[in-house]
């Protein structure tokens, strides 16, 4: 039985892009996904969570950005905590108290960051002394792409067989990473129509080319890895862009068809093409929204920033570096 600590403990996790992207479950409870994947941590955005267990309280209590939460994301974090509590043997309730650092407009509040922080900062409040691979797995948990956010830069989630199995695990440091930028253009920030969680299974259980996509995957992992370790930008930026669309793809082809893609996204993506054309090396990846992100070097940053400033306002427009893995504050 673990020791609860009645201190609160902090965490903070930023969130990540997938630049091969999971899209599909094969195990709806435990979050096992059809594929593996890989990300990109970002310095720009995160979430710091505290975590305190307190007996003397009869239900657990959720405050995002200073507000107490609706029932709903309650429901979702007290799911959560009742496998920690299951893993630690206890059963008090918790205070969980979340801030999501986004800087001003990106509408860029991600599960991926929330979930990570939340399994750090409660498994630990409840006495846990997790190693990185069972707090990914327990991220993933919560949340699929929270499992990637526990490690800075390049983080794979192998997609496992199981529960024991599924997790990420950084890669090895690459040259890459030094030189990397994602330019972050956010074109709208409410929420979305479907949920991350509803497009998958409408992906998985209706469209034809999903066996294909699961296969697709599989190469196109390999092929990023491959140019990650040879410090490949450009076939590392063209394979990341064509993921992103081949997942995409299984919208488009769901029954009913629907797309995360606005007018905007479809003007962002062609300026993007025309950038390359002028010999700016950039790429994009889009994930559940019609946000885009582009993917590009140190030196062309200014350029892309300029351009996509004229067109969204600077206001829209973010630089983000490769970030670092979950911290205890
Ligand atoms: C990803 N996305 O790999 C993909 C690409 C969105 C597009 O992971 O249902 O919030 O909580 O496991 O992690 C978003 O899905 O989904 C996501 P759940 P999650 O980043």
């Amino acid at each position: 039985m673990a020791t609860l600590s009645n201190n609160p403990v902090t965490a903070r996790a930023h969130t990540n892009i997938a630049l091969i992207k999971y899209w599909g479950k094969k195990d709806d409870t435990l979050i096992i996904p059809y594929t593996s994947s890989l990300s990109l941590t970002l310095d720009q955005f995160y979430t710091d969570t505290t975590v305190q267990f307190d007996a003397s309280r009869s239900t657990d209590q959720l405050i995002i950005d200073n507000q107490i939460s609706s029932e709903q994301p309650l429901h979702r974090v007290s799911n959560f905590l009742d496998i920690v509590r299951r893993k630690a043997q206890i059963n008090s309730p918790a205070i969980v108290n979340s801030h999501n650092h986004v800087p001003t407009a990106a509408g860029l509040a991600s599960s991926a960051s929330a979930f990570a922080a939340l399994a750090a900062a409660a498994s630990k409040a409840a006495g846990l002394n997790l190693t990185l691979s069972e707090l990914s797995r327990l991220a993933r948990r919560g949340s699929g792409s929270a499992c990637r956010s526990i490690f800075g830069g390049f983080a794979e989630w192998q997609r496992g067989e199981d529960d024991l199995t599924s997790y990420a695990m950084p890669l090895k440091a690459a040259a890459l990473l030094e030189d990397i930028r994602v330019v972050a253009l956010t074109v709208e920030r409410g929420p979305k129509a479907i949920s991350s969680r509803q497009g998958m299974h409408l992906s998985v259980t209706t469209s034809p080319y999903y066996p294909t996509w699961v296969k697709t995957c599989q190469t196109d992992l390999t092929q990023l890895k491959l140019a990650i370790e040879k410090n490949n930008f450009a076939k590392f930026g063209k394979i990341s862009e064509l993921n992103a669309m081949r997942m995409h793809a299984l919208t488009l082809s769901a029954d009913p068809d629907f797309t995360y893609f606005n007018g905007q996204t479809l003007t962002i993506m062609n300026l993007v093409k025309q950038l390359r054309h002028n010999g700016v090396a950039c790429y994009y990846t889009i994930d559940a929204g019609p946000n885009v992100k582009v993917l590009c070097q140190k030196a062309s940053v200014a350029k892309v920033v300029d351009t996509f400033s004229q067109l969204l306002g600077k206001q829209n427009v973010i630089v983000a570096k490769p970030g670092p893995g979950i911290q205890y504050l």
